[in-house]
């Protein structure tokens, strides 16, 4: 299966997720360095862009309900998918994540292909983090490597498979407007799409980055101030409380001393 990749006339991603994820946006972050004004795609936005030296051909499919089931004709001879999510629209995450599994993970015209989530919104302050929704895919989907040992996926319908076929997946969490992680995510992506040509990249859910550990220990930490904080507030009212229930005219007594 190693020689797909060079086998192809181009070199082919698309750009996948619902409608009003970041996916123009990031076409064009990524083609022009800055963030234009978007208006819903109707069909799609073709570009070539440059990573790392790789030229890449992106198609920004447009996500509304519609058009979905026709993707399937955009998939021959395509090596990567970028899935966009809105972190911070938890209502259609599972909408989201459904989507991921059908158009993407389960099709057979793409299932070898290196598929990159991107938790993109992260500037919004209580965006979903990619520990969030990588776990929130486990549950959905179960990977090659998510239990002991590769086992051919039982989702899967497609024929024999190598121990290296497969679906590479990793979930990295971006602002598409702040382009914080977007270059590190799409270094990453052209990193395992060259991996995947010379037959070197391994199938399955790869682990989280550094950073978005990193990341996720800080917002645990912050959480675990910010309890700390609420929890001195509390006791301190409690004691407060207590006070005036023992000695009603306490209060006014401070403020007259
Ligand atoms: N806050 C924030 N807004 C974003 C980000 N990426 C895209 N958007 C906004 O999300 C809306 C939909 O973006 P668009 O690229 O048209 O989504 P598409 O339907 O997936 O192509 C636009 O208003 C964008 O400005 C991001 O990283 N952060
Ligand atoms: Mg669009």
């Amino acid at each position: 299966m190693g020689n797909w990749f060079f086998k192809a006339p181009e070199r082919r991603i698309i750009i996948q997720g619902l409608d009003a994820a970041g996916k123009t946006s990031l076409l064009y972050r990524l083609k022009l360095g800055e963030v234009v004004t978007t208006i819903p795609t109707i069909g799609f936005n073709v570009e070539t862009i440059n990573v790392n030296g790789l030229s890449i051909v992106c198609w920004d499919l447009g996500g509304r309900d519609k058009v979905r089931p026709l993707y399937r004709h955009y998939y021959p001879n395509t090596h990567g998918v970028v899935y966009v999510i809105d972190s911070n629209d938890r209502d259609r995450f599972d909408d989201a994540l459904d989507e991921l599994v059908r158009y993407v993970l389960l099709e057979d015209e793409i299932f070898n292909a290196v598929v990159m989530v991107l938790a993109n919104k992260q500037d919004i302050p209580g965006a979903m983090t990619a520990l969030d929704i990588q776990e929130a895919l486990k549950e959905k989907y179960r990977f090659q490597n998510q239990s002991s040992g590769f086992k051919s996926n039982s989702n899967s319908e497609s024929g024999a498979q190598g121990p290296s076929d497969g679906h590479t997946v990793f979930v990295r969490s971006c602002s598409v407007v702040t382009m914080e992680g977007m270059n590190e995510a799409f270094g990453e992506f052209v990193e395992q799409m060259r991996l995947k040509r010379d037959g070197k990249s391994k199938p399955g859910l790869l682990p989280l980055s550094t950073a978005d550990e990193d990341g996720e220990k800080k917002s645990e930490t912050k959480t675990l101030a910010q309890s700390n904080s609420e929890n001195r507030k509390e006791s301190f009212a409690s004691a407060r409380v207590k006070m005036l229930c023992k000695d009603p005219f306490s209060f006014l007594r401070s403020l007259l001393y």
